[in-house]
């Protein structure tokens, strides 16, 4: 099988899976796991909607832009932007920039796809990032963050709760990149001045080092994975945010916890 079947081969299992169709929000990074899914989405038959969220960090911020403009032109695409800096949030001032950044982010995609009335918002996270994530959780304990270690988790209306779609969820790091490369799809290559995890960068190279040692190791690590959250009875009780009506597990939902820390609420 060639490499463009066998790439677009794992997609369509997680779209056939999980009956993923409508109108989908692309989450575009500028980096090139993003750019790869949403070039690879254009083949199906869904509606998609590219956006970018500007996390205002210095050129970084602006270079990713550019690279999602870029393939938003060359796919033939308007490309929508949203801007932390709206929201009264800098991370330059933010002491757990990460930690700030990721719900953020999570809370604005969310909005962005239930506001444009898409039934999932379609990000590119692939097969290295969710293991790296979930062998991150259980080392820190951290088990209720397994929810997520699945490629596509379902919305709900009521809740103004898109469904998440992860179409690169079975394809790996290298896997990825050569995609990008076969197809000539431009993407940044620069690095968040922010990142500095080194333990989750070890982690990585941990798993693809079994994976060397173990051909198929890191699939069947995920799939396991995939029956976990499946089987765990984790009762959460999703609600809608007392200030802003998005989906919490709280009273209010982080976001707004955020933007209130900030002086905005
Ligand atoms: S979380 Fe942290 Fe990333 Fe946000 S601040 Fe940069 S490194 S961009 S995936
Ligand atoms: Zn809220």
């Amino acid at each position: 099988m060639n490499f463009e079947k066998y790439f677009m081969g794992k997609i369509r299992s997680v779209v056939d899976k999980y009956g993923v169709k409508g109108r989908i929000a692309v989450a575009l990074s500028g980096g090139k796991d993003s750019m790869a899914a949403f070039h690879a989405l254009t083949k199906f038959k869904f509606e998609l909607i590219p956006f970018y969220i500007d996390l205002g960090i210095e050129e970084y911020s602006k270079a990713c832009m550019e690279y999602a403009k870029k393939i938003c032109d060359i796919l033939g695409y308007k490309l929508q932007i949203i801007k932390l800096k709206d929201y009264g949030i800098d991370l330059s001032k933010a002491r757990k920039k990460c930690s700030v950044c990721g719900t953020a982010k999570r809370y604005l995609m969310n909005k962005f796809a239930f506001e444009h009335d898409c039934d999932y918002v379609a990000t590119g996270h692939n097969l290295s990032d969710a293991l790296t994530f979930a062998f991150n959780n259980l080392a820190s304990v951290n088990i209720l963050n397994f929810r997520g270690m699945k490629p596509v988790l379902p919305g709900n209306k009521d809740l103004k709760m898109a469904g998440r779609f992860k179409p690169l969820f079975y394809l790996k790091d290298d896997e990825c990149m050569e995609y990008v490369k076969m197809n000539e799809i431009p993407y940044c290559k620069e690095k968040c001045p922010y990142a500095r995890d080194a333990p989750t960068i070890e982690l990585k190279e941990w798993i693809h080092e079994m994976e060397r040692k173990r051909n198929g190791i890191m699939l069947n690590f995920a799939k396991s994975f995939e029956k976990i959250e499946e089987m765990m009875t984790r009762q959460q009780k999703i609600r809608q945010c007392s200030i802003c009506g998005y989906p919490s597990y709280g009273n209010i939902c982080k976001f707004c916890k955020l933007r209130r820390k900030y002086g905005k609420i």
